[in-house]
């Protein structure tokens, strides 16, 4: 029986796959303790399989990139050209670097093993004999941890040349961000490992299936991602897709913060727990005294959601009302109530929170992770913080409302990168959704503004 460290039990409405050593009593990241449960026997299982064979039990099972894009996994993988004749590479996203997320970095930390046979089967799978683990920046003591468990791991020939005799080679390398947010996008992460400035690349036409790194055919998944890949092929893709619903299978980590009374990390069935049973069941309701009334849910790029609101989705016979907290947490319903479950994010924010603040907050992270690349979101991000500061600070006037709505949609579409949507987006939402109370903290006669300013901001 398996036994958590006392009050890291696993809430009874989980369901752990990835996260199943994540605080485990007598658990350590050591590749012995790793193989008394089994660990890489899926590797075994796999490097006895078609390549081909793990891709469609890949898609079979309907796996979604878990990084934020939600895109399908076994498909990516099938963009990879037929004809090519270049090396593929296999890259982890470990960039973890989107506000509000912090999964990776326990799967890092606590179960480096399960990552490292992930990604093994994963190459193997689309052909990769290099592979790496983009690790950002701020997490050293994670990049030590994959370094030795790498060491471990080849070793023990489940990475290096002729994995297990099967005459598979992989070489698995850690490579450290230096800081940047932008380096989670794909492209970004790319051009970094490449050794020059992170620029993301425009796609279409050219996603990294098919021109990544060094031009060649790059797959790059995200963590958790590669992880669910070794229990896809436990359970096999179709038992795997009777977790979850229909197109939002498997389970997925949620990362609570922020207003509740047990913020933390939830694993769960997709789609199988609502708003509402998250928030209140699992992480135990609101503070004393106070009352929920936002929520972001999908890292803090995706569009701020009111508790207080309710939600049109579907269409014909199919439509139907939704209250806030009735919401299930998937993707396809997230994105029809115009928000999205992105990287599994979910920010919490009480009657306490003032919106001009969060905007502030949101506003100078992102104007500080603008890599500069594109003027509308170089120059936007840095007028949508000027303006956010003057409202957060009692000093702006109604006008300087519209003035920021318009920035956030001059920015939004009109970037080489998602960069453009997820700065612009969180504005565009908060002004949408609470106007009133951002009004409500500027003045016609702000005695802030001098004259000669506000005809300038005409
Ligand atoms: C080949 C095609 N490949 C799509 C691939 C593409 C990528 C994946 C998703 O942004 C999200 C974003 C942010 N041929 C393809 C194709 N692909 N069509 O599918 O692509 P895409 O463009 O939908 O998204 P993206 O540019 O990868 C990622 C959200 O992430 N986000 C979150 C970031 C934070 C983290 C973190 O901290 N862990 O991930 C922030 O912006 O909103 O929706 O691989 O190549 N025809």
């Amino acid at each position: 029986e398996i036994t958590y460290i006392p009050g890291k039990e696993p809430h009874p409405c989980e369901h752990r796959l990835i996260f199943k050593n994540v605080d485990r009593s007598g658990w350590d990241t050591s590749i012995d303790c790793y193989l008394k449960d089994g660990g890489y026997d899926q590797l075994k299982q796999a490097l006895g399989m078609e390549p081909q064979a793990i891709t469609n039990e890949v898609k079979t099972s309907g796996l979604r990139g878990r990084g934020g894009a939600g895109f399908p996994t076994g498909i990516k993988w099938g963009f990879i050209p037929p004809n090519n004749t270049k090396p593929v590479y296999l890259i982890c996203n470990c960039d973890e670097s989107e506000p509000g997320t912090f999964k990776d970095r326990y799967i890092v930390h606590q179960d480096p093993h399960q990552l490292i046979e992930g990604m093994v089967i994963s190459a193997f799978a689309v052909g990769a004999h290099t592979a790496y683990i983009y690790m950002r920046e701020e997490f050293p003591e994670g990049a030590q941890i994959m370094e030795q468990a790498i060491a471990e791991a080849k070793a023990k020939h489940f990475v290096g040349e002729n994995i297990l005799g099967s005459g598979f080679n992989l070489e698995i390398y850690v490579h450290r961000g230096a800081g940047a947010y932008i380096c989670g996008e794909e492209t970004g992460l790319i051009e970094s490992l490449e050794g020059k400035r992170p620029y993301p690349r425009i796609k279409p036409p050219y996603f990294p299936a098919a021109l990544g790194l060094y031009m060649a055919p790059t797959i790059v998944n995200n963590v958790e991602s590669l992880c669910h890949v070794k229990h896809i092929i436990r359970m096999g893709g179709e038992e795997y897709a009777k977790l979850g619903v229909a197109r939002n299978t498997g389970t997925r980590i949620l990362c609570v913060s922020g207003d509740v009374q047990k913020p933390g990390y939830y694993e769960v069935e997709v789609g199988k727990i609502t708003m509402g049973e998250l928030l209140n069941d699992v992480c135990g309701g609101p503070k004393e005294g106070r009352s929920f009334k936002a929520v972001i849910p999908g890292g803090s790029s995706a569009k701020i959601m009111r508790c207080d609101d309710s939600y049109s989705i579907g269409q014909g016979e199919d439509k139907k009302e939704l209250g806030f907290f009735d919401i299930p947490m998937d993707f396809d319903t997230i994105a029809a109530c115009g928000s999205m479950a992105g990287s599994g994010g979910v920010i919490v924010m009480d009657d306490s929170r003032k919106m001009s603040w969060v905007l502030n907050n949101l506003n100078h992270f992102y104007a500080h992770e603008s890599c500069g690349q594109c003027t509308p979101c170089r120059e936007g991000n840095g007028w949508m913080k000027k303006i956010s500061d003057r409202i957060a600070n009692g000093q702006a006037t109604p006008e300087d409302i519209t003035t920021l709505e318009e920035v956030a949609y001059q920015i939004d579409g009109k970037t080489v990168c998602a960069f453009g949507e997820a700065s612009s987006w969180p504005v565009e939402a908060i002004i949408d959704k609470f106007r009133d109370e951002l009004t409500s903290e500027t003045s016609e006669d702000n005695e802030f503004i001098s004259a000669e300013a506000k005809q300038q901001m005409k």
